[in-house]
């Protein structure tokens, strides 16, 4: 039975339901800052995830929603000016406690760290924002609860590619198959499972929950609390409904 040495965690919608109410608007504050009349709605914004990365993301909502825009000499230039704006307004948001963590999360990392589990970030998100995140929601010192944090441009392609997740195995010394990697998205599974991950726990939320999914080991609604058990949407659920390294090594062995 191959042994469980280390997770590896995606951040936006798996450790934290960031994207409708954190990112969205974030994004938003900062078109209003630059006076341009773009506003994501909901609805729109779920689109616009097909694309990962905040900047990637802006250009793709030019070309497609906004082909007319009259587009400055440094378009590349303007994007990351905006994107900055907008890291800006999601890291107050953040520290201001917008956003908690999942059901689940913590109870899971607090009984990997006692363990002496090894734990990582593999995320499309730009470094900051994984820090703000940590540090508004889990005890003083938990960023280094995470050996490695591979983030935002570090890798030159995003998610689906599996660059972020080639990157961290690589930081670690491990291989694929000692590791599961927790995702939220069809484009996290991709990237996970095409650099050799073939153990993938999903946790959905409303933006992905129609995705394709195949590549996961498991789908479940969330990690599970004793109080709030998590439920299978694909795949075997722990029992108990809690998610818990037994129930993490036994994905590993089967
Ligand atoms: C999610 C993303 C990110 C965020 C926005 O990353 O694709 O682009 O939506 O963050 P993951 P930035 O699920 O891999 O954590 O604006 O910093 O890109
Ligand atoms: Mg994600």
């Amino acid at each position: 039975m191959a042994k469980l040495e280390a997770l590896i965690f995606d951040v936006d919608g798996t450790l934290a339901d960031t994207e409708r109410d954190g990112h969205r608007v974030a994004f938003n504050l900062a078109f209003d800052e630059a006076r341009l009349d773009w506003q994501w709605s909901v609805d729109c914004y779920g689109k616009l995830l097909s694309v990962t990365g905040g900047k990637e993301r802006i250009k793709h909502f030019i070309d497609t929603y906004d082909p007319d825009f009259r587009r400055p000499f440094d378009l590349d230039g303007m994007i990351a000016g905006l994107h900055k704006s907008k890291t800006k307004h999601y890291v107050r948001m953040l520290h201001d406690g917008a956003i908690p963590l999942r059901p689940g999360v913590e109870r899971l990392l607090l009984e990997a760290r006692a363990a002496g589990m090894r734990m990582a970030i593999a995320t499309t998100t730009t470094p900051q924002n994984v820090n703000a995140l940590v540090h508004s929601t889990l005890p003083p010192g938990a960023l280094e609860w995470f050996e490695v944090i591979g983030a935002g441009d570090i890798v030159p392609e995003k998610k689906p590619a599996p660059d972020i997740y080639q990157w961290v195995l690589e930081q670690m010394g491990l291989s694929a198959d000692a590791v599961i990697a927790f995702e939220d998205s069809e484009n996290g599974v991709r990237s996970a499972v095409d650099a050799g991950i073939d153990r993938v726990l999903v946790t959905v939320n409303p933006y992905t929950v129609e995705q394709d999914f195949s590549g996961a080991s498991v789908v479940l609604d969330t990690l599970g609390e004793g109080s709030a058990p998590a439920q299978a949407i694909a795949g075997s659920a722990p029992n108990g409904g809690v998610v818990d390294l037994a129930y993490l090594q036994s994905l590993v062995g089967a």
